[in-house]
């Protein structure tokens, strides 16, 4: 049987890898980015956007922003195409864009990590687009249809990169701590412990007897006074 035709507006990392992923699984690729120059072995490069668009059942836009992702494809007559637009943006942004047959996405995900089990892509909007081409969108990893109000993948995404970051900023505070007594600090205490409080996440906001506020509170003040005993200021995470 063959394989669907893409179409991927934008070649920055991301882009490119979601380009070469699906020339690399026998997809009929074709790409447009608005510097020329940039290369995807095995596709087609169109020389503007329209004729990029033009030339495939399904266009996947992955661009800096949605500001970008409108000023390429406002000008284009969008009637009948699948538009997968996997630029991050906030559920507003989403919700504002639809065009044509559309299906929001956010990646979860590193360019190295894209064609992996381990890449997740969240989709909403057209759960027929999404059924359409799901086996298409396979190939850059886990495809997850979380909904059909447009904004639904975004709302997620910065939800899961927010607690990323959260995790990281107080990881970053543990190693600022520990300074020169890091030795196997990060392999042997601090990822088995971070992984070890997961189980809590489901029943954060719950008061737990064995647990108290009160006690939590000591123990943060404990981190806070020896923070200014090691010279390192306010820990950002705890404010
Ligand atoms: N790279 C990553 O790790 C993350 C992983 C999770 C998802 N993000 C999001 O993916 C979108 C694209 O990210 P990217 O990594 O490809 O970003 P860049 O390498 O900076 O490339 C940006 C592309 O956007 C094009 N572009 C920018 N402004 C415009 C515009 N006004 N009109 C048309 N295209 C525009 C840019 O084109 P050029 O500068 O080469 O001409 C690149 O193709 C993003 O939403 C991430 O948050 C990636």
């Amino acid at each position: 049987m063959s394989k669907q035709s893409v179409t991927v507006i934008g070649l920055g990392a991301m882009g490119e890898t979601l380009a070469e992923t699906f020339v690399s699984n026998g997809h009929p690729t074709t790409v447009w980015n608005r510097t020329p120059g940039k290369v995807v072995e095995g596709a087609t490069h169109a020389p503007t956007a329209a004729e990029a668009v033009a030339a495939s059942e399904v266009v996947v836009v992955c661009v800096l922003d949605y500001k970008a992702a409108r000023e390429v494809l406002d000008p284009i007559d969008l009637t009948g195409k699948a538009v997968v637009n996997l630029t991050n943006g906030t559920p507003a942004h989403a919700r504002e864009f639809v065009r044509g047959d559309y299906l929001d996405g956010g990646i979860m995900a590193v360019p190295q990590m894209i064609g992996t089990p381990e890449a997740i892509v969240l989709y909403s909007g057209s759960r027929t687009v999404f059924d359409n081409y799901q086996d298409t969108l396979n190939v850059l990893g886990q495809s997850r249809f979380v909904g059909e109000d447009p904004g639904l993948a975004a709302l997620y995404d910065l939800a899961l990169l927010s607690a990323m970051y959260g995790q990281f900023a107080g990881a970053k505070h543990a190693l600022d701590m520990v300074g020169a007594n890091r030795g196997d600090f990060v392999e042997t205490l601090l990822i088995p412990w971070l992984t070890s409080t997961m189980v809590a996440i489901p029943v954060l906001g719950q008061s737990d007897p064995q647990s108290p506020d009160d006690m939590q509170a000591v123990a943060i003040g404990n981190i806070i006074e020896a923070n200014e005993d090691l010279g390192l200021g306010q820990p950002g995470h705890l404010r």
